[in-house]
C-alpha cells in the first residue's frame, strides 16, 4: 500500500481552520476503507462464473477492488500512452494546438473530450453541468503560484486515443466480470480517464452517476450500471475517490442535506479507494461518490470504463450528459458495440497467448473485427454515441 503520511499532512495543511479536521477524516476514512471486507482477485470459476462471496460483498458496498489485475507490462504500456497524449494536450481549454504549436491529440474531434478545471478546483460541483447531480460545490483550495492556469481533469472518448487503453478495455478477465454483472449481454457505457496530478489535480465534487431509471419502477441496484476504475498509479485517501458504502441502493439521494448533516463536505461514514497501482475498482454508479482535489505528492491516473445490462439502455432516452440525448435503439447501441470488437482485436495482436473474451452478440451475429488504420479512422468520435443513462 502506497504510504500516505506525507501526503496526507500535506493535503490537511491546504485546508485552514479545517487542517485538523481534514487530517482525521483522510486518516480515518483510510482505516475503516482497509478495514471493509471487500478486496480481492478476480475470482472466477471454471464455468465462468464470479465467486459468490464478491458478488454479496459488491452488492454490499457497492464497490469491489480487484488487486493486481493489470501486470507491470500493461500500467507501462499505459503510462507511455498517457505521456504521448499529455505532450499532445492543447495549451488550454480554447486551444487546438499543444506546446509545441502542433495541432493538439483533440484538434479535430467533434465530440467533447477534455473537461478543464482550475487547479485544484471542482468544475462540476454546484452547477447545472451533468444534470446538476453534483449538488455542492467543494472546497477549492489555492494551487501554488506556478499551477498553469487550467488543467485537464478527465479525458473523453479515451479508447480513439490510447490504443493502451484500448487493450485493456478487452482485459478478458475484467469482460467476463462485466458478463457476471450485467449478463451476456452486456452493453458499453463509456470511457474516460480521470487525471489528478500532485498539486494541481481538480475535485470531482459528491454525486451518484446515474440519471434516467431513479423513478423506474423496475428500479434495483444495478439498473445504472457500473465503472471500472483501473489504477496506473495506485489511488490514496488523499487522490482517490471517496464512496458512502451500501448508498447504491437507497434512490436518490439528497447531498445538500447530507453536507449539512456532516457538518462539512466530509460526509460522515464515507471511505476512500484505496488501491495499488494495478488494481480495478468495480464501482457501482448508484453509489455516492467523489473526489477531493489532489493536494498529496501521488498522482492518480485512472483508466475508467462501464458497462450496462442491455436492458437498461435499449428503448431508453438518453439522460444527454456524455452524448446528446437520443433514445438508444438496437442500431445504436450496436455501433457503439464495435469498440469492444476492436479492443479485442487489438488486445490479441498484443497478447496472442492469452485467451480473448468472446463477446456473445458478436458469437450470435457472427460480427467479426479487424484492428487496423481503417479502424482507427473509423472509431473517430465514437463516443458521440455514449450510452449515457
Ligand atoms: O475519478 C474520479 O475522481 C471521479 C470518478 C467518477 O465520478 C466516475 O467514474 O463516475
Ligand atoms: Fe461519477
Amino acid at each position: 500500500m502506497i504510504d500516505t503520511t506525507k501526503s496526507i499532512e500535506a493535503c490537511a495543511n491546504y485546508y485552514g481552520q479545517d487542517s485538523e479536521e481534514m487530517k482525521n477524516y483522510l486518516l480515518e476514512g483510510e482505516k475503516r476503507a482497509l478495514e471493509l471486507p471487500n478486496r480481492g482477485p478476480i475470482d472466477i470459476d471454471s464455468n465462468g462464473l464470479l465467486s459468490g462471496v464478491i458478488r454479496e460483498a459488491y452488492s454490499k458496498y457497492g464497490f469491489y477492488i480487484f488487486e493486481n489485475v493489470l501486470n507491470k507490462d500493461e500500467l507501462e504500456d499505459i503510462k507511455s500512452d498517457l505521456n504521448r497524449l499529455s505532450a499532445k494536450f492543447p495549451t488550454g481549454p480554447e486551444s487546438l494546438f499543444d506546446s509545441k504549436g502542433e495541432p493538439a491529440m483533440n484538434a479535430n474531434s467533434k465530440a467533447l473530450t477534455i473537461v478543464w478545471s482550475k487547479p485544484l478546483g471542482d468544475p462540476l460541483g454546484g452547477t447545472q453541468l451533468a444534470n446538476g447531480r453534483h449538488q455542492i460545490k467543494m472546497f477549492e483550495p489555492k494551487a501554488d503560484e506556478s499551477a498553469p492556469e487550467a488543467v485537464p481533469l478527465i479525458l473523453l472518448g479515451s479508447l480513439q486515443f490510447s490504443d493502451a487503453c484500448l487493450r485493456t478495455y478487452a482485459h478478458p478477465k475484467l469482460l467476463k466480470v462485466a458478463e457476471n454483472i450485467n449478463g451476456d449481454d452486456f452493453a458499453p457505457f463509456n470511457e474516460a480517464l480521470f487525471i489528478k496530478e500532485p498539486g494541481i489535480g481538480a475535485a470531482v465534487s459528491w454525486h451518484q452517476d446515474g440519471v434516467t431509471h431513479w423513478e423506474s419502477e423496475n428500479f434495483n441496484e444495478d439498473i445504472h450500471g457500473f465503472n471500472f476504475m483501473a489504477q496506473v498509479y495506485g489511488s490514496t485517501a488523499v487522490n482517490g475517490v471517496w464512496v458512502v458504502p451500501g448508498t447504491h441502493k437507497e434512490g436518490k439521494i439528497d447531498i445538500k442535506k447530507l453536507v449539512a448533516k456532516s457538518g462539512s463536505e466530509r460526509i460522515n461514514g464515507a471511505v476512500p479507494m484505496i488501491c495499488n497501482p494495478g488494481d480495478v475498482v468495480m464501482c457501482n454508479r448508484q453509489l455516492l461518490h467523489g473526489s477531493f482535489p489532489n493536494c498529496g505528492y501521488e498522482p492518480r491516473v485512472t483508466v475508467n470504463f462501464g458497462f450496462h445490462k442491455r436492458s437498461s439502455v435499449l428503448g431508453t432516452q438518453g439522460g444527454g450528459i456524455h452524448s446528446e440525448s437520443q433514445v438508444f435503439n438496437e442500431e445504436i447501441i450496436e455501433r457503439r458495440s464495435r469498440l469492444l470488437g476492436y479492443a479485442i482485436e487489438a488486445r490479441k495482436q498484443k497478447y496472442p497467448d492469452e485467451k480473448a473474451f468472446s463477446y456473445s452478440p458478436f458469437l450470435k451475429s457472427g460480427k467479426q473485427f479487424k484492428w487496423n488504420e481503417e479502424a482507427r479512422q473509423n472509431i473517430i468520435d465514437y463516443n458521440l454515441d455514449d450510452l449515457s443513462i
